[in-house]
């Protein structure tokens, strides 16, 4: 869960879901989470199931749906706080997937933390366009907090691009993803690089 974490948005990507997803595998991110807010159930199935192909030794997580992370033999799910919820989720995929909960604030932290979340999602750190409903950005500080209090990883996101990327770190996140930064770039890789090379330096 370290290090920087891809998300895919097909609506910004300048080179499409596949193209992306096979650029952060040979940069060796530590997680592909397959996002699609706009596809259809069969189009998702079968996107999913390619990019499961791509992610072959890849930790791959499906945003949202559960049944798709099943069909598909994804690693496991993200799910945010209107999603299906955790103990549900987890009594269908069973004690070895993956599951991600979205929070915005300690108390949700803990109550994930407490029935059975693997990681955090920390949301939205900082404005951000790319959703819309995030919600209202935390600031560094809620990493902070929640960091004190949960003991596992943390993951970053919203409105986190190179200029404050080191200070989500320094926050006490374990991962951080930033879409906008990296998908709608010319030169995926080079955008994943750039905060790979900002954990490298921090030692995490
Ligand atoms: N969840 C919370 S904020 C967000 C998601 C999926 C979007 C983050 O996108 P960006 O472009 O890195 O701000
Ligand atoms: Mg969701």
């Amino acid at each position: 869960m370290n290090g920087y974490y891809f998300i895919t948005d097909s609506k910004l990507s300048c080179a499409g879901n596949f193209n992306d997803v096979s650029v952060a595998v040979a940069c060796k991110v530590g997680v592909v989470q397959y996002r699609n807010k706009n596809a259809e159930t069969r189009e998702m199935y079968e996107e999913a199931i390619r990019l499961r192909e791509i992610c072959k030794n890849t930790v791959f997580l499906i945003n949202d749906r559960v049944d798709i992370a099943l069909a598909a033999h994804a690693d496991g799910v993200h799910l945010g706080q209107s999603d299906m919820p955790c103990q549900v989720a987890r009594k269908l995929l069973g004690p070895e997937k993956i599951i991600g909960v979205t929070v915005h604030n300690l108390n949700e932290a803990r109550l994930a933390e407490s029935i059975g979340a693997d990681y955090l999602g920390v949301s939205p750190i900082f404005p951000t366009k790319t959703k819309p409903d995030a919600g209202k950005p935390a600031g560094i500080s809620l990493i902070e907090e929640i960091r004190t209090r949960v003991n596992i990883p943390l993951i970053a996101i919203g409105g986190i691009d190179h200029s404050n990327a080191c200070d989500v770190i320094k926050a006490g996140a374990d991962g951080l993803c930033a879409i906008s930064c990296v998908v709608a770039q010319e030169d995926v890789s080079a955008e994943i690089r750039k905060f790979q090379d900002l954990f490298r330096v921090s030692g995490k």
